[in-house]
């Protein structure tokens, strides 16, 4: 991953302000669970449903620069989506989910996306299907397809 123009390359020490956003039971704090302390909450009831935004770090390290990823996680329920504007706008990147097993949360990508854009038009956003258990990777394409040619961007090349 290529990082943001504002982390400078040369510094021993970066911050990276990382929004994960998307629909609601898509996996977005199983995620972050899962890569800040290497855990997976199977069991929603282990941390229920995100209410407003929780902010979890966890440092890596990029060549020799130190980045410490502020990670916050944001509640999937449209009703809560301006909840978790101050962190929108503070956002270098988005990790926009959706579940591919539901095709239905594909489609509200769009939904987060615009959330995002309309408070911080610079973030950059990565795409993140989530429950590759649940689906293969050729049936979920051309759902990746129909999403960046609503965008006018390319079609994916999957690796
Ligand atoms: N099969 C499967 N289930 C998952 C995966 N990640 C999360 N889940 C389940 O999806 C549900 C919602 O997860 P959660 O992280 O709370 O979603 P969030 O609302 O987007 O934060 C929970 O029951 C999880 O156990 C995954 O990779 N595979
Ligand atoms: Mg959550």
């Amino acid at each position: 991953m290529s990082l943001p123009k504002r982390i400078n390359a040369k510094a021993r020490v970066a911050n990276c302000q990382v929004i994960v956003a998307g629909p609601a039971a898509t996996g977005k704090t199983c995620l972050i669970e899962r890569f800040v302390n290497n855990v997976f909450a199977a069991d929603d009831a282990t941390h229920g449903p995100t209410l407003g935004c929780d902010c979890l770090q966890k440092a890596v390290f990029i060549d020799d620069t130190e980045v410490h990823l502020f990670l916050y996680d944001t509640a999937g329920q449209e009703r809560f989506a301006d909840m978790a504007a101050s962190y929108y706008r503070v956002g270098e990147v988005c990790l926009l989910c959706f579940d591919m097993s539901d095709v239905s949360t594909f489609d509200r990508t769009q939904f987060w996306k615009k959330k995002v854009s309309d408070h911080n038009p610079k973030c950059l956003f990565i795409l993140v299907g989530t429950k590759e258990d649940l689906l293969s990777e050729e049936t979920c394409a051309p759902f990746l397809e129909r999403w960046l040619r609503s965008f006018g961007l390319s079609p994916l090349v999957l690796v």
